[in-house]
């Protein structure tokens, strides 16, 4: 299931919660969150699989737009979506969950809406009206509502029980100890971009991207971990840095201190602050800096384009038979074109 919302209503802290670890990165700035992020929830005799995902936004540039497509992607690949929103006492949609809620409805899919940020909201009575605009929008697609506070913890275990109940059963995908499928080199580069991100206030927009050169795994004994810190602009290096580089050293500090909670054992942190031009603003400088199409094909790539071929026959050939068409077909045409070599301009 997809955790889809706008940014900064608490999708990430969610997730966190719900695993009990810290994994995703969390701030109270917008769009902190670039990248869907799977964490695997592992309640007695079942698998949630969570996908935390960057808000929905107006996207403007490359990035942004990279952004936004994840979301979509999520909420195209979920079997239930987690819309949160923030709880409020009055019947009002922002513009912002408009836009969102118009998504969510045209997906088509069961809905089970998170009102997050309780803790905040004075008039608990006004929740009613909230949720009665939602549940007039969406109708039967709405499976529950449930009032929670991520950053609290109030009303979490409600609300798994009622995404595990909207949800298929299915086979289990993952090992029962898997947190996540991402790599523990993303989760070390995503601790230090928020790290980055916290220290630097407003001054620096969100142009940071954070690589990691490398990762020595010498556990039990510690985790050597190189990583740079990229910048767009030669003006945004010594915001990054600070005087006499205090500033990169409490990024450092603060975020070995996660690192070494996540991966249980000593850390022995290196960073370097790198200007790379404009990286945001291309798809290739997004791409090099881990935010570019996944190298496998994801299940989007591999669906069955629209034929108007009959393939019944299909049915009756063996498994053998059936693996030397698929081979034949993919050394002809069917690889998508070469975008370099697309034919005539
Ligand atoms: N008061 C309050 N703040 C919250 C709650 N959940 C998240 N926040 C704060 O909202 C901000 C954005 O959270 P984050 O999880 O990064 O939002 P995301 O952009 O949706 O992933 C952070 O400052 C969180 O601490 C909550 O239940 N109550
Ligand atoms: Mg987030």
């Amino acid at each position: 299931m997809a955790l889809i919302g706008r940014p900064n209503v608490g999708k990430s802290t969610l997730l966190n919660h719900l695993l009990g670890t810290k994994l995703a990165a969390t701030t109270h700035k917008p769009q902190t969150t670039r990248k869907n992020l799977l964490g695997i929830l592992q309640p007695p005799g079942g698998q949630l699989l969570l996908l935390d995902t960057p808000g929905y936004h107006q996207a403007k540039g490359p990035l942004n737009r990279f952004m936004v497509e994840q979301a979509r992607r999520a909420i195209d690949d979920a079997d239930v979506i987690g819309y949160l929103v923030e709880a409020r006492a009055d019947n009002a949609v922002t513009p912002g969950n408009e836009r969102l809620l118009k998504v969510v409805e045209a997906a088509g899919k069961p809905v089970v809406l998170l009102l997050n940020k309780i803790d905040r909201l004075k008039d608990k009575q006004g929740l009613l009206l909230q949720l009665q605009t939602y549940s007039d929008r969406l109708g039967e697609r709405m499976k529950a509502a449930v009032p929670i506070s991520a950053y609290r913890g109030d009303g979490l275990t409600e609300a798994v029980v009622e995404l595990a109940r909207a949800l298929p059963e299915g086979q289990a995908f993952f090992d029962d100890d898997r947190l996540t499928d991402a790599s523990e080199r993303a989760v070390a580069a995503e601790f230090i971009r928020e790290k980055v991100m916290l220290a630097t206030k407003e001054e620096l927009p969100y142009s940071a991207a954070v690589t990691i050169d490398a990762f020595e795994d010498q556990r039990p004994k510690i985790v050597r971990i190189l990583a740079t810190i990229h910048v767009e602009r030669d003006s945004q290096k010594p915001i990054v840095i600070g005087k006499q580089g205090e500033r990169v050293k409490r990024i450092g500090v603060a975020a070995r201190r996660d690192l070494e909670f996540f991966l249980d054992s000593k850390v022995y942190l290196e960073l370097h602050v790198r200007v790379t031009t404009e990286w945001s603003n291309t798809p290739r400088g997004l791409a090099e800096l881990g935010y570019g199409e996944p190298a496998a094909p994801d299940l989007g790539a591999l669906a069955a384009p629209d034929t108007d071929v009959d393939l019944s026959a299909l049915a009756d050939l063996s498994p053998e038979e059936l693996a030397g068409w698929v081979d034949e077909d993919s050394s002809s045409d069917g690889d998508p074109p070469d975008p370099d070599h697309a034919g005539p301009k």
